[in-house]
């Protein structure tokens, strides 16, 4: 397959904050490229892009969708991501497989938000090349000048390459400066009609393509040079020019339209095909050899050996499991062999698929950059390098979404545990951002995500997809019980009921030990005063109150007992006798070592922007947090550390939301156990007897 093929691709990952209208322009672009012959849209269901039904209900994406068009020659791949923070995890690893990234935005200004911020830090980061798509430009007080300030405050420096034909109800197509050619649309048919400026824009656009020329004069010496002594820049220098600097990300090209007219979108496809990349002229992958360690790179040659990146996997109930792969190096074909690097097994490539939205087109191969779906790899997941046997590589993983906030899941019917159990198996092998475990103390599932609404949309497709039906619960905290004294005290167990009585009679003595150390048992018996034999027994029945918790039913922690008096029956006592002795002699002991509760610290990292350091301090002291410190990120960020109690953090995300209109970040990590304050566990324990006690009921 040439390498020309190579050239003529353009995957597009189109972006922006939640509602930006970023499904729409997908839908339109589809269409105006002739890949369908209807404007899909989200609000009827029709939307190519809604590949879930939670998405028509809520008429928001949630998860990322990919279709595929030809625009002059090139193929595009168009990826619609989600917008919303809660999904945001998908935008980013979906970036990973682009060429480049279209930032939709709205017309209306005093919009952005910090999804998009984040977006273009992730797109920084990747160093894609991209362009903004003012949308919503028949709306009223629209105007591409408020996009321009929104594009600004994110660091962008807009170069505008349109001008708007018309104005809000009345808007009808653009003018591309620098060709000086009028896109002029009738009504919402999408039909276009390519013709001169209109003479009352003239002055508009000439004023327009003086600043861009400017723009694009600034940012390359050679021009800058020529502009500077005045010489007229010739219009295929600037073109070339353009796409330098786009490609270079040296300013931002901004084009404008209406996507729910399907208006501005035919020059749309024109930029994504001239101004951004090919796979070929980005950075080459970096990724290790697993055999050797060293470091290795592949370019987008489809002569180089075989290389690909699952970024994505879908999870069918029916169909089974689809591995979307943007191919790196060399060329994919049916029934191709390869290896899945990261897990050092073998995998069979049977047909390639081209998505379509919900559906697949199967094709015969796939060269160096395409994107396409691998129907039911054995074991490979999101994140994982495929790869030919002879050349191995293994490209770092998909970045980790940050768990923010945790439910413990109820299976509405008991039975049901195992079968919720695999279904979220199978729905973390789509949604890399959800994470299930089971606490060993309170025996649990916990889930955690990214936020309410992603767990919340995570418990609707488990019911949808698998038909399991749980509920949401804050988790429990798993609270320990421990002793800050020393006593001692004597456990003795006497039956006599006819025949064979019980009999056993230990001392011992209970002392705390450092945090974190658990239990120990000292025998600490002379003279046979216990025989050998039931010394363990004793020791078994404490650790049987240990479980079970004396004050509130936690697990007891960091208490030594020493064993170190007692007496015996020759015929009476047994094992049982001794382990009832024991249980007896801790609880006994315990009441006087001033018992008390402790509870899990987490060490949380709080990342804001400086102006709501205060208040984000004051909110975490006021959740009984000690402030380890504060430190400046450079970027006008704060980045905080404290200890807080788990209980307090429980349901921080919405909360740190709310405080710093979404511009806040946070990582929770488990720290260590400690007391918890008199008042505050004199409620937990409270609460502990009375669902005891409804237990017993
Ligand atoms: N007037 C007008 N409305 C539009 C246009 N484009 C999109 N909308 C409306 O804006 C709303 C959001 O559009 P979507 O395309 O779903 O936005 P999105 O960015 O995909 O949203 P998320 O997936 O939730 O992040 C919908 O109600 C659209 O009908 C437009 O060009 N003009
Ligand atoms: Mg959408």
């Amino acid at each position: 397959m040439p390498a020309e093929e190579v050239e003529k691709l353009r995957n597009v990952a189109i972006v922006g904050q939640g509602g930006a209208g970023k499904t729409t322009v997908a839908d339109a672009l589809l269409f105006a490229a002739g890949a369908v012959t209807r404007l899909g849209r989200l609000d009827d269901g029709s939307s190519a892009f809604a590949v879930e039904p939670e998405e028509v209900r809520r008429k928001s994406s949630i998860t990322s969708a990919l279709h595929h068009a030809s625009w002059k020659k090139h193929d595009l791949n168009l990826i619609d991501t989600p917008g919303y923070s809660a999904f945001l995890h998908d935008t980013r690893n979906c970036l990973r497989a682009a060429t480049g990234a279209v930032l939709v935005l709205g017309s209306t200004g005093g919009e952005v938000k910090v999804e998009t911020e984040k977006i273009w830090a992730w797109t920084d980061e990747l160093a894609l090349p991209r362009i903004a798509f003012v949308t919503r430009m028949d709306r009223e007080r629209a105007s591409i000048d408020h996009a321009l300030e929104d594009l600004r405050a994110v660091g962008a420096k807009p170069a505008v390459l349109q001008v708007p034909i018309g104005s809000e109800n009345g808007f009808r197509g653009v003018v591309d400066v620098l060709s000086g050619r009028a896109f002029l649309y009738q009504g919402d048919s999408g039909n276009v009609q390519e013709g001169a400026v209109p003479a009352e824009l003239a002055e508009t656009v000439a004023k327009a393509r003086e600043q861009l020329v400017e723009t694009i004069a600034e940012a390359n010496d050679a021009l800058l040079e020529k502009y500077l002594e005045g010489t007229e820049l010739a219009t295929e220098e600037l073109v070339t020019g353009l796409r330098d600097g786009t490609l270079g990300r040296k300013f931002l090209p901004v084009l404008c339209g209406a996507a729910a007219r399907a208006i501005g979108l035919h020059p749309l496809l024109d930029a994504i095909v001239e101004l951004l990349a090919s796979p070929a002229e980005l950075a080459p992958w970096r990724g290790d050899n697993p055999k050797t360690g060293d470091e290795v790179e592949r370019t987008a040659d489809p002569h180089a050996p075989f290389s690909a990146y699952v970024f994505k996997t879908i999870v069918d109930p029916f169909a089974g499991k689809l591995s979307v792969l943007r191919v790196v190096s060399g060329r994919l074909h049916a029934d191709l062999n390869c290896v899945n690097t990261v897990r050092d097994g073998r995998e069979r490539i049977g047909h390639p698929l081209k998505l379509e939205g919900k559906k697949q087109a199967q094709v015969t191969a796939a060269v160096a950059g395409d994107i396409v779906a691998v129907a039911k790899l054995k074991d490979t997941a999101s994140g994982d390098t495929l790869a030919d046997e002879k050349a191995p590589i293994v490209f770092p993983p998909l970045p980790d979404a940050p768990a923010a906030i945790s439910f413990a899941l109820a299976p509405k019917s008991k039975a049901d545990d195992e079968k919720v159990m695999q279904a979220l198996h199978r729905l973390m092998e789509e949604d890399t951002a959800l994470r299930v475990h089971r606490d060993e103390q309170t025996k649990e599932f916990v889930v955690s995500g990214t936020g309410q609404l992603h767990v919340e949309v995570a418990v609707e497709r488990l019911k949808r997809k698998f038909g399991v039906e749980v509920e949401l619960k804050a988790p429990k905290v798993p609270y320990k019980e421990t002793i800050k004294g020393t006593a001692k005290a004597q456990g003795k167990h006497k039956k006599q009921t006819g025949g064979h009585g019980q009999y056993g009679d230990c001392w011992l003595e209970l002392s705390p030990l450092p945090r974190g150390m658990g239990f120990e048992f000292e025998d600490d018996i002379s003279g046979g005063v216990i025989p050998r034999n039931f010394i363990p027994a004793v020791e078994k029945g404490v650790r049987e109150v240990l479980t079970e918790g004396i004050v509130a039913g936690y697990p007891i922690v960091d208490v030594k007992a020493r064993l170190y008096f007692g007496s015996y029956h020759d015929v009476d006592s047994s094992e049982m006798s001794f382990k009832i002795a024991g249980r007896l002699a801790f609880k006994a002991a315990y009441d006087h070592c001033r018992p008390v509760l402790l509870e899990p610290i987490t060490t949380i990292t709080v990342i804001v922007p400086d102006d709501y350091m205060g208040d984000v301090i004051g909110d975490l002291n006021s959740r009984r947090g000690k402030v380890l410190g504060a430190e400046p990120r450079g970027n006008g960020q704060q980045v905080i550390r404290a200890h807080v109690p788990m209980s307090e953090v429980l349901r921080y995300a919405p909360d740190l939301r709310s405080m710093t209109s979404g511009r806040g970040d946070f990582e929770l990590e488990f720290s260590h156990y400690e007391e918890v304050p008199g008042h505050i566990a004199e409620k937990i324990i409270k609460e502990a007897q009375a669902a005891r006690a409804e237990r017993h009921a």
